[in-house]
């Protein structure tokens, strides 16, 4: 019988192929996430994103180096393409606008920390702050454990993209980034530097640590989009 990759019982076969691999990853997908309610977050998103489930003590997951930083000693440098450059001391950063928001925190690895009472200061006002010129498009963090990580700019802009230093009442520990780290609550969680310490906004993409390690440039969990 000859082998026509065009013919419809081939094409058939391969659409079979196909649906089985998808009813596998559905099945997967359905044996990992509890049922729950079927609650949706505030973006109308599952508010567990697939593969994901929900964690009862926030691990903490890094490089295994924490920096000693305190209010001293941490600051905040923006650099790049922006109208004022400026390094933040901490009473500086803390002169921004401050916010509370609730938001959750999906690690690549399955665990969610869910609702988080976060305190902060919006990646929008420091933007606002040092003014991005027009041809900046992405940013590119650095921490003080030498970790990094990349972002669109318009990702970074959204509403929900904090520097965080409380977290359910209390200042940030320094297992989790204290004093100041970012989360992207709409990204898987790699996107969120702990210990921030350099924003710079640029014209070109460049990936950061995880990033030219394998994981998703891009990090949509509810795309489960976690590996390049
Ligand atoms: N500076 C720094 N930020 C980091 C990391 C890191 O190793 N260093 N790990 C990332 C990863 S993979 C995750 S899941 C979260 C973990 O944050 P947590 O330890 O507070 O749970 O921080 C992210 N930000
Ligand atoms: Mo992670």
């Amino acid at each position: 019988m000859s082998f026509d990759l065009n013919s419809k019982r081939i094409q058939g076969r391969l659409k079979l192929i196909e649906y089985r691999k998808a009813l596998q990853e559905k099945q997967k997908w359905d044996d990992e996430i509890p049922m729950g309610s079927g609650e949706l977050n505030r973006d109308g998103n599952p508010k567990l994103p697939p593969g994901q489930h929900a964690s009862k003590n926030w691990p903490v997951l890094d490089l295994g180096v924490h920096p000693e930083l305190d209010e001293v000693t941490w600051n905040l440098t923006i650099s790049g393409l922006v109208k004022h450059p400026k390094m933040f001391t901490w009473d500086q950063f803390m002169e921004l606008p401050q916010v509370e928001d609730v938001s959750d925190f999906h690690c690549v690895t399955s665990w969610s920390q869910m609702d988080n009472h976060w305190k902060g200061v919006r990646f929008q006002d420091i933007a606002a702050h040092c003014e991005p010129l027009p041809n900046a498009k992405y940013v590119y963090i650095k921490a003080f454990d030498a970790y990094s990580t990349n972002l669109p700019l318009e990702e970074a802009m959204k509403e929900d993209v904090l520097l965080v230093h409380h977290w359910e009442g209390h200042p940030l520990t320094r297992d989790h980034g204290g004093p100041v780290r970012m989360i992207t609550p709409q990204l898987y969680a790699w996107k969120g530097a702990k210990w921030i310490g350099e924003i710079e906004f640029r014209e070109h993409d460049e990936l950061g640590f995880w990033e030219k390690r394998g994981y998703s440039n891009t990090a949509e969990p509810w795309l489960n989009d976690r590996y390049s």
